[in-house]
């Protein structure tokens, strides 16, 4: 891209779009590679060939590639972002695999390390992927996965680091979204639902608030086992594998119980036969008392200085409670597998070399933006500083430390925007943090108080027709979030009657997912644990491994929303690349120096169009000096160890110099001639 005469936003565009119709999907931008999604499988780009060929070889000696983006650097990581169904998931499985390929053993077995990890992908897909409005297979999860190299090049370990499950989702769905893909993977599965008395995938309220069941191109029976199969390779056990899918049916069974009034209109009972089957079947595959589940659905008690008091819950508070108690199970029976894969597979703490791959959710923009749009846009924030500090300040600094001259070009520095979310303990997570320490706060209140703390900020506004709604102006743009759910989706607490149910299961699967509950939550029901902060300090914790490795940036591109191959929707693909700093990208780098060599290198490469003076006492800088205005450049520049090009200038040495080699071969075989 930097090597286009016109680089402008049309420019760019236009060699996006030629590119993509020629199924060319990958193009470089400077260090950023940008993938344009195909939406139709490209094998012949893919292949073993190709992994062959981009193996041990030089950013830009081969067609840009995903499979070029590594280098031999001991720690590296690739970032890859883009909106949602723009290809990261299926960029980062192609990573993973061009790494396992060049990482792995001559001979394979199904239990090799480079297995194991592979097939962690569909397992976690299985359990955190489902169908939304975008994307068939959309990620609900953000992962980070550090694949760790011997000193002999070889995989000896891998670690997973999951972020901010969207575990609301098990609870409710609209149409024609669709639940996790492992329950109706499960529901399909013939004998083992049988097993779990569970019928089709509609006879279940978590599944059938959308009357979408099927996925285009996919039978849930089939990748049911191939769910299974990946478990084996991964290596949990089949006993553990039961349990798993045990409480997977749990979970359907749980949400089908109903609740009618009880003695008063302020308590609940189990509503009829059907409600006190599905309460049985939730009981016994849980492995848990029946009579304890029913108590610890209707009612709960409350720790007061008099001791406790048991409070009975009218039918809305026990639907909610059931809901409270599915989510939670599920989110831990997600960790419980990440912790088992990272366990199985086994890390290597001694590993020479690591390379982690992010995928995580691009900057979300809808109609409707809540707690989960804001948590992304806090993260794709993060990750934008990371993005600017390095693109643009390494780039300046350089300039700055071989002393060239350099006008600063101004780029966006979002600090003040993570400011206003994270800083303490005046900024959003905190305000949000307090509101939900006390039992009589609102969503009013808590807006109300953000507005009068932070109604300075530049980044923060009010809108028009609520009171309650604030827009943040991130830098890929303005959103509005509506608080209504905010205090309740940024609390978990586990509440404690559930830990009680739970840790007495006979199932030691299900009672170790309980078995870690901190002492201070089972005594005060107000106690929290908050859901922003906790992903405020993993996103810290992740900003600090990527710092600590060399990063690479893939932006991922979607081309058109009707998921269509050879549709290439100008308007949409523009946003995204101002919305991914690519354009950005373009201007500093058009503005500054994209090609920079030590003398030495240089000298080494272009000597050649200087022979009169390679015998000479010159130095390298001075050669080099000569070389470019020999050839008529300007505008170069001469830093303390590295000469500075300007986009163009190298492409113009290197025909020069392919002539002055052509003509010395043809001599030297004129020569040969004479002499035959
Ligand atoms: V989300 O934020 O998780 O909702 P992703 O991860 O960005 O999203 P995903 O990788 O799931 O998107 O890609 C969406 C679909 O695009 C895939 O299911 C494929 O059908 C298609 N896709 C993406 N990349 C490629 C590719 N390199 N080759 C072929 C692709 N198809
Ligand atoms: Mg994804």
């Amino acid at each position: 891209m930097t090597k286009l005469t016109y680089l402008n936003e049309p420019g760019v565009l236009y060699n996006l779009k030629r590119r993509y119709a020629l199924n060319e999907i990958y193009t470089y931008t400077g260090s950023i590679l940008i993938a344009v999604n195909p939406f139709t499988r490209l094998p012949h780009l893919y292949n073993e060939y190709m992994m062959e060929q981009y193996k041990g070889v030089q950013l830009g000696e081969l067609s840009p590639h995903v499979f070029a983006m590594l280098n031999d650097s001991m720690s590296q990581s690739i970032l890859v972002s883009g909106e949602s169904g723009a290809g990261k998931t299926e960029t980062t499985k192609l990573i993973m695999r061009y790494l396992t390929y060049v990482g792995g053993r001559a001979v394979l077995d199904d239990r090799s390390v480079e297995q194991q990890v592979l097939e962690s992908n569909p397992l976690l897909e299985a359990f955190g992927n489902a169908k939304t409005v975008r994307n068939d297979n959309s990620s609900r999860f953000g992962k980070f996965v550090e694949i760790q190299f011997d000193t002999s090049g070889r995989i000896s370990g891998a670690a997973i680091r999951t972020y901010l499950l969207e575990r609301s989702r098990v609870v409710q769905i609209t149409d024609p979204e669709r639940n996790f893909h492992c329950f109706y993977q499960l529901c399909a599965s013939g004998k083992d639902a049988e097993l779990y008395k569970l019928g089709h995938a509609s006879t279940f309220h978590y599944l059938n608030q959308s009357k979408t069941y099927e996925l285009e191109g996919i039978n849930n029976e089939d990748e049911y086992w191939k769910t299974k199969r990946a478990m084996d390779i991964v290596g949990i056990s089949r006993s553990d594998q039961d349990a798993i899918f045990r409480t997977l049916a749990a979970i359907l069974h749980l949400g089908n119980i109903e609740f009618s009034p009880g003695k008063d209109s302020d308590s609940s009972k189990i509503k009829d036969s059907t409600s006190n089957f599905h309460l049985q079947m939730t009981a016994t595959l849980l492995m848990c008392d029946p009579d304890v589940l029913v108590s610890s659905l209707c009612t709960r008690s409350i720790h007061t200085n008099e001791g406790i008091i048991i409070k009975e819950l009218d039918c809305a508070a026990a639907a909610a409670n059931r809901d409270a108690l599915a989510k939670t199970v599920y989110a831990r029976l997600f960790d419980w597998l990440v912790e088992n894969i990272n366990k199985s597979i086994g890390q290597d703490v001694d590993s020479k070399a690591q390379i982690g791959v992010l995928d995580i959710y691009g900057f979300e923009s809808f109609k409707h933006n809540s707690f989960e749009q804001f948590c992304i846009n806090f993260a794709n924030e993060k990750l934008q500083q990371h993005f600017n500090e390095h693109v643009f300040k390494m780039e300046q600094e350089e300039y700055k430390s071989e002393k060239i001259n350099w006008s600063y070009i101004e780029f966006i520095d979002n600090q003040d925007m993570l400011d206003l979310i994270e800083k303490k303990p005046i900024g959003i997570i905190a305000l949000l943090d307090e509101a939900c320490m006390f039992p009589k706060s609102t969503h009013a209140t808590f807006a109300s108080k953000m507005f009068r703390n932070l109604s300075s900020h530049p980044r923060l506004e009010k809108t028009k027709f609520s009171e309650t709604d604030f827009t943040i102006s991130h830098y890929a743009g303005k959103v509005t979030y509506q608080t209504d759910s905010f205090l309740e989706k940024n609390r978990d607490y586990i509440v404690a009657e559930h830990c009680n149910l739970l840790s007495s299961s006979r199932c030691s699967l299900v009672s170790g997912l309980f078995s870690s509950l901190p002492e201070e939550s089972l005594r005060s029901s107000y106690k929290f644990s908050s859901v922003a902060s906790r992903f405020k300090q993993q996103l810290q914790a992740l900003m600090e491994t990527l710092s600590s490795t060399e990063p690479h940036y893939v932006r991922c591109v979607k081309p058109n929303s009707v998921n269509r191959p050879q549709l290439f929707e100008n308007q949409s693909v523009l946003h995204q690349l101002r919305c991914g700093g690519v354009l950005e990208a373009v201007r500093i780098s058009l503005a500054g120096y994209p090609t920079r060599r030590t003398y030495a290198e240089f000298v080494d490469r272009f000597g050649v169009l200087v022979p009169e003076l390679m015998f000479g006492s010159h130095d390298e800088r001075a050669l080099t000096e000569a070389v470019l205005e020999k050839m008529k450049l300007n505008n170069f520049q001469l830093g303390r160890n590295k000469v500075f090009l300007r986009a163009g200038q190298i492409a113009i040495l290197d025909v020069r110099r392919a002539e002055v080699l052509d003509n010395a071969a043809r001599r030297i075989q004129s020569c040969f001639r004479t002499f035959a």
